[in-house]
């Protein structure tokens, strides 16, 4: 067994952990990253699955931290391929040279804070011993496939493919019946794909999502070009966008500004035009047509019905379209899909949707599916069912803090992390988007660039301040974990049964993880905790 000393541990070599590591080579410091996959990307590494596609676009969904890597990539679409965002990353890595102090294929199986020597012991499944002043987590936040609690699904005579965990030499689906168990983004986007390869699909659907249009296309190299000369304006537009997090400002001048027009205050005739308007634009930006569809019931049914109005025209059948169409939780608080044709995909002849919530599923067989109503026949089971969400790759690390704390215990009510990024009792470890910060509900990239900056800038005050190690106050995250249930609270999220709450898992805590009140906001909060002189973080 090898050990070794280094002032930072990273784990994962994800969007996080390569902007991570770059910044802590120029702070001067050594630092190991550990990756559990045999390459950099992360969710872009293992989400192979036909159709994967970003749902930002593509000229957000980019670091701004370098202006020579902004202007000289070029992103081919509107929503960038899973394999372009893959190359974007491998080019990146190339680019700052950052390979070297990645070791792949290696999961981190503990990460132990020392009491004495105050040094992170991180240890792996390929024997390493690794001590580390530094731990910092970017683990991503879905990262862990669910197995999901199905009966048989070993019984299955053919192959199984999991969404987050698909084949890099991919799957052939010509001439094959497919079954898919799942309809949320991954499925969404995975179905009209299969579907127009394979001999005949089924979709077994539990709940129903909400999808608006991505009409995704080639990007115009004029319009890029024309962006590009004003990137770091487009950026900030989207930092301080206080309704949409996603970076979809790179739209025409009309959908630009901040929106903060209120449904409920407008005349229904111009509601219906201005949500028919941002339904033709394409993307999640139409959820932020108005910003009281997440906090009203009443303006949230107006969206609703305009988009369940949307899939019965699309959808020929009157009763798959009902199958189609969500009614058990307010639009937006399931994260929105974003697709290209899945609705219309209903309408072809070698798909078939079956509702498992009238008649669940009792268990995989040999030859398919047994549901209470029937048995149902196919080549290969796809399985696209989601993840364990923001917490599930920490708590499955064995992660613990002085005297020995495991953060599962620190967490068994739901995660508490002062500002989503560190944790009382969790000297000198840092999560990247980590629970209590906006996180999935934003451009996932702006929220990564500003917590590694944030933390290598705690990390320049610690070394100017002679500082050894720094954790939150117990207050601090008290107060910062309140508020972020008090926001939730004040919107409709809670109202799902989402993965935003744990409620994908069972037994997982019901708590809605990410911090609701927009990336602007947010950064509000973490500059000022910075003018206070870090206040809310105790350094010793
Ligand atoms: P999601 O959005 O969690 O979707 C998972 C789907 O799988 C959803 O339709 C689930 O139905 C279904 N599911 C999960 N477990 C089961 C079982 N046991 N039986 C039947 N159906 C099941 O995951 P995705 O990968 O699609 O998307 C995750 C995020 O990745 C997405 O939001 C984007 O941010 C990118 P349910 O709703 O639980 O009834």
């Amino acid at each position: 067994m090898t050990t070794r000393e280094v002032d930072v541990v990273v784990v994962g070599a994800g969007f996080a952990g390569i902007y991570l590591l770059h910044r802590m080579r120029q702070l001067g410091l050594s630092t190991q990253v550990f990756e559990a996959a045999d390459g950099v990307g992360g969710t872009w590494y293992w989400n192979r699955y036909p159709g994967a596609r970003c749902d930002a676009e593509s000229m957000a969904y980019s670091y701004s931290f370098d202006p020579g890597l902004e202007q000289e990539w070029q992103w081919t679409e509107r929503y960038a391929t899973q394999p372009e965002i893959l190359k974007y990353l491998n080019h990146v890595t190339d680019r700052f040279n950052l390979r070297r102090d990645i070791e792949f294929n290696t999961r981190v199986t503990g990460a132990n804070y020392d009491d004495k020597t105050k040094r992170w012991s991180v240890s792996t499944d390929q024997g390493h011993k690794v001590r580390a002043r530094f731990c910092m987590m970017a683990t991503g936040c879905l990262s862990t496939p669910q197995n999901p609690d199905i009966a048989g699904l070993k019984n299955f005579a053919g192959p199984t493919y999991m969404t987050g965990q698909w084949p890099h030499e991919g799957v052939d689906f010509g001439g094959k019946t497919v079954g898919i168990i799942g309809t949320g983004s991954s499925a969404i986007q995975a179905i009209p794909v299969i579907a127009a390869q394979a001999n005949h699909v089924t979709v077994f659907q539990r709940t129903p999502n909400f999808s608006v249009p991505a009409y995704n296309a080639p990007l115009d190299k004029d319009w890029v070009e024309h962006y590009k000369k004003d990137y770091p304006t487009h950026r900030d537009d989207y930092r301080q966008a206080r309704v949409t997090s996603f970076g979809d400002l790179m739209n025409p001048d009309e959908f630009r500004e901040v929106d903060e027009q209120m449904l409920l205050e407008t005349p229904i005739e111009e509601v219906h035009e201005k949500l028919e308007r941002f339904w033709q634009f394409g993307g999640a930006r139409f959820m932020w047509a108005f910003v009281d569809t997440i906090a009203s019931e009443e303006a949230n049914r107006v969206v609703a019905d305009f988009v369940r109005s949307k899939i019965r025209e699309t959808v020929n059948d009157p009763k798959v379209a009902d199958l189609l169409c969500p009614s058990s939780y307010p639009i937006g608080t399931k994260r929105i899909c974003v697709d290209t044709d899945y609705y219309a995909t209903y309408n072809r002849d070698n798909v078939v949707l079956v509702d498992i919530a009238s008649s669940p599923l009792q268990t995989v067989t040999e030859q398919g599916l047994k549901t209470t109503a029937e048995d149902y026949g196919f080549d290969i089971l796809v399985l696209a069912t989601g993840f364990d969400a923001m917490t599930g790759t920490l708590s499955r690390m064995n992660i613990t803090g002085t005297e020995g704390v495991p953060l599962n215990d620190t967490w068994a009510e739901g995660p508490k992390a002062y500002l989503g990024l560190g944790v009382n009792k969790f000297p000198n470890l840092f999560l990247i988007t980590g629970p209590g910060s906006p996180s999935v509900l934003s451009n996932m990239i702006v929220s990564i660039e500003q917590h590694v900056d944030f933390i290598t800038d705690m990390m320049v005050h610690m070394g100017e301040n002679q500082y050894e190690s720094v954790e939150p106050d117990p207050g601090a995250q008290e107060a910062w974990v309140a508020h972020v249930n008090e926001v939730a609270n004040g919107t409709l999220f809670p109202k799902a049964g989402s993965w935003y709450m744990g409620a994908n898992i069972p037994g997982k805590p019901r708590v809605f993880m990410p911090y609701a009140a927009g990336v602007a906001v947010y950064r509000e909060v973490c500059d000022g905790v910075v003018a206070q002189g870090y206040q809310g973080f105790s350094f010793s």
